[in-house]
């Protein structure tokens, strides 16, 4: 994994903009705390706050493109709102460019933007680790990182009510995943 990252690392550098490369830094950064606190293995959260955003900054023809070329089905509203493709062209993109075949890792990238029913302990990671990293600075967001120290699902549960709340502001169509995650921790939160 080690000899690899710098492989990634100058990807990322050549096919994201400074910013978003800076962000991906942030994000893994981040996700290495979270895994700190809540036990789990500081590499792998590394390596998935490194590259959930890989093709973030790929054009909308070339995404189009490597959806045909992956065989990806997009439902209507993934079609409707292309800030969904990142996710799911990053997943697939790892696996098939990159070999990266570690489950975990691989539905954590794909989940990352809108969350899911019964997130993974890394799903929960990366999904925080974005939403509070060194770059975010939206209002609220310093409640969240408290949150996000304090406990997984209490933190994501936030996360999820700012989104839908967010998404409903801007008439936006709210994904069955991101709507699946929030019923799941209303359902089942401890
Ligand atoms: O890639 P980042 O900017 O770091 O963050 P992200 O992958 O969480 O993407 C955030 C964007 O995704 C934001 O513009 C809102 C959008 N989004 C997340 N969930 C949904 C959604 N958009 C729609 N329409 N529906 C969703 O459920
Ligand atoms: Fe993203
Ligand atoms: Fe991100």
């Amino acid at each position: 994994m080690k000899n690899n990252l710098n492989a990634y690392i100058e990807y990322l550098q050549n096919n994201l903009d400074k910013k978003r490369f800076k962000h991906s830094l942030n994000v893994a950064e981040e996700s290495v705390k979270l895994a700190e606190k809540y036990g789990y293995n500081k590499d792998k959260a590394y390596l998935c706050g490194l590259l959930h955003d890989i093709c973030k900054n790929e054009s909308k023809e070339n995404m189009l493109q490597m959806f045909k070329e992956f065989g990806i089905i997009l439902d209507d509203i993934q079609k409707s709102q292309y800030k969904l493709w990142h996710a799911i062209l990053g997943a697939k993109f790892i696996t098939e460019k990159f070999g990266i075949d570690d489950v975990e890792i691989v539905e954590a990238i794909r989940y990352h933007t809108t969350g899911r029913a019964n997130m993974t302990k890394l799903d929960k990671i990366l999904y925080l680790a974005d939403f509070i990293s060194a770059d975010r600075d939206f209002e609220g967001v310093e409640k969240l990182r408290e949150f996000a120290y304090f406990n997984l699902d209490v933190a994501i549960l936030e996360c999820f009510k700012f989104s839908i709340n967010e998404l409903c502001s801007m008439n936006k169509p709210i994904h069955i995943d991101t709507l699946e995650g929030y019923n799941f921790l209303i359902f089942n939160r401890k």
